[in-house]
């Protein structure tokens, strides 16, 4: 199983486990994190998450590049939009959800902790969005959370560049809240800010959650344009390019078309 779930008191920790591919995001982790979180949400005993990545060195590496670069335009739009769907699940969960960034998060990792109410980095921990690297948009909702959490122009920065930041950069910009020096201490942390809003009532947490999140709602049509040029992408030779020179370790060169 690709996607794990451990409980302790009122606490789950999910663990996205595929080491081979850095923790990347394929269809069966998606669909695990679909159905992980479904699970959570009809369980009452459950009152808060926290969100990991396998290992020490990687929280999610990206979408898996492979499997993408196998993707008609048609199917890109509708992956992305189910991935749209679920990390909007994960964004109006009702109980606190944590990540805890444990190296690599890139691509579609970055947007799965941007989705997540909270986010502690290790100190190894990268944060980035290197879609263009790859002659790609972000596509899980990155074009839009990257901007709300750290403002327009830096997002335009980061993701023009595929730039990588630290956590500590990360802990500057806002897109990390805490920075920890071990994934030990990262846990430990989530763990205990989980309980803390665990003591409180549910249901106030759970408007909590609506509320702040009310203020964001504007961006469906973002989300919705977002899934259209992300598909869009995948009928042009750069994409090709992008995806094939990562598989076979070289440098791409894009040609614009
Ligand atoms: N997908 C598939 N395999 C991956 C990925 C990935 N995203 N990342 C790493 N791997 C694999 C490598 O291919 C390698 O496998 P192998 O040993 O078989 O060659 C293994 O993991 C270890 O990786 P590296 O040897 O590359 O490890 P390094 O320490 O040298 O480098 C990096 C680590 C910098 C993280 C490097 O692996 C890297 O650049 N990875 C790709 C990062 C990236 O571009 N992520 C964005 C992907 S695109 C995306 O996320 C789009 C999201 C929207 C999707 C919308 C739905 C369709």
């Amino acid at each position: 199983m690709s996607v794990q779930v451990q409980t302790h008191g009122a606490i789950a920790t999910i663990t996205i486990s595929r080491p081979e591919a850095l923790n990347a995001l394929n269809a069966d982790v998606i669909k695990g994190l679909e159905d992980v979180f479904r699970n959570l949400h009809e369980n009452n005993a459950i009152r808060g998450v926290l969100l990991t990545g396998d290992g020490e060195k990687s929280f999610v590496a990206g979408a898996d590049i492979k499997e993408l670069s196998t993707l008609k335009p048609e199917e890109a739009t509708a992956l992305s939009a189910k991935g749209h769907r679920i990390f909007q699940a994960i964004e109006h969960f009702t109980k606190p959800v944590i990540a805890v960034v444990n190296g690599f998060a890139l691509g579609g990792g970055c947007e799965l902790a941007m989705a997540c109410h909270i986010r502690i980095a290790t100190a190894n921990a990268k944060f980035g969005l290197p879609e263009v690297n790859l002659g790609l948009i972000p596509g899980y909702g990155g074009t839009q959370r990257l901007a709300q959490l750290v403002g327009r122009a830096k997002a335009f920065e980061l993701a023009m560049t595929a730039q990588m930041v630290t956590a500590n950069e990360a802990k500057e910009l806002g897109l990390a809240n805490h920075v920890c020096e071990t994934k030990e201490a990262a846990i430990a942390l989530a763990n205990s800010i989980l309980n803390k809003a665990a003591e409180k009532g549910p249901l106030a947490i759970e408007k909590l959650i609506q509320a702040i999140n009310a203020g964001y709602h504007a961006e469906k049509h973002g989300y919705e344009t977002e899934a259209k040029l992300f598909g869009e992408l995948f009928s042009t030779e750069d994409f090709k390019e992008g995806t094939s020179a990562f598989i076979n370790k070289t440098k791409p060169n894009f040609k614009g078309k």
